[in-house]
């Protein structure tokens, strides 16, 4: 070892799979930004595991050089959860969709918030099932029309920011993969602040639901600064409406969890019994 400080730059952080995403795909973007936050942070690829479920947004972690885990279809998150308490020297980044999410995934979602172990939730929010074709999702508008439901679901939408809210998370915020440099800024933030830390990212599905490549023209960057205040983070999560990018709340709960211990050496029985 030559002992020279390693120099971290995005590419490193991005294997040689080729993403399958539709061209124009609102998912490239989130892996432009994920590569670009932890080229900030400087950690080192091999310190970081990407976690996810099933869905066009779940495949990210193969095309990340990080440790992943390409996991069950909504279990992501106890993944995650076991893995950052089983090594809390690793970063934990789980990611994926609303729908493997809010929908399948809604129980552990809440729970994850409740616990609140340091890793980083980050869902790319298309409101739609995109990898199965175009089924409405939790996050589906009410009245939007499809081949699949026709004159749109009559349900009203899960709200994933008060849910979160409610349920605990310490960290709170929303970005747009059309602006990866903000996002990178809000995923840096959401590691950086111990506890669960949950990121939503508007995401757009072009093939499923085209008319979303327009939240580019109607987001606001840059709106929210962050609160320690749920009160205020609950007023503004209820009155926004879901456009408005930045940090809602950052909170101050302890997480959970084992403090880092040394690493644990095999006792000599243990190795007699697995030795070949
Ligand atoms: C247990 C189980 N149920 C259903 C499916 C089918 N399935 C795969 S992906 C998916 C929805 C994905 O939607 P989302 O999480 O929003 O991801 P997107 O493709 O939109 O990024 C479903 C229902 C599955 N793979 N496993
Ligand atoms: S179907 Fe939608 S979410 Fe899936 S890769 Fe294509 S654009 Fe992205
Ligand atoms: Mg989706």
């Amino acid at each position: 070892m030559s002992g020279e400080a390693v120099v971290h730059v995005p590419g490193h952080y991005k294997s040689a799979v080729k993403p399958v995403w539709c061209p124009g795909c609102g998912d490239f973007g989130v892996l432009n930004a994920l590569a670009k936050a932890l080229a900030r942070m400087a950690v080192a690829p091999e310190d970081v595991a990407v976690v996810s479920g099933i869905g066009c947004s779940s495949r990210i972690p193969a095309y990340t050089s990080c440790y992943g885990f390409h996991g069950v279809h909504g279990r992501a998150l106890p993944t995650g959860t076991g893995l950052k308490i089983a090594r809390p020297d690793l970063t934990v980044i789980v990611t994926g969709g609303d729908g493997d999410g809010y929908s399948i995934g809604g129980n552990h979602f809440l729970h994850a918030c409740r616990r609140n172990v340091d890793l980083t939730y980050i869902v790319m929010d298309n409101r739609v099932y995109g990898m199965t074709k175009g089924q409405p999702s939790p996050t589906t508008e009410t009245h939007w029309s499809s081949k699949l439901a026709p004159h749109g679901t009559g349900l009203s939408e899960f709200h994933p920011m008060a849910i979160a809210l409610a349920s605990g998370a310490n960290f709170i915020a929303r970005g747009f993969t059309g602006d990866p440099n903000g996002l990178a800024d809000l995923i840096v933030s959401a590691v950086e602040t111990p506890g669960f830390s949950f990121v939503e990212v508007l995401s757009p599905c072009v093939t499923f639901r085209p008319e979303q490549k327009d939240w580019k023209k109607i987001v606001t960057p840059g709106s929210f600064t962050a609160t320690d205040d749920a009160a205020e983070a609950a007023r503004r999560i209820f009155t926004d409406d879901g456009l408005h990018l930045g940090v809602l709340y950052a909170g101050t709960r302890p997480p959970y969890g084992p403090p880092i211990a040394p690493a644990a050496t095999v006792p000599d029985w243990l190795e007699e019994v697995f030795s070949l």
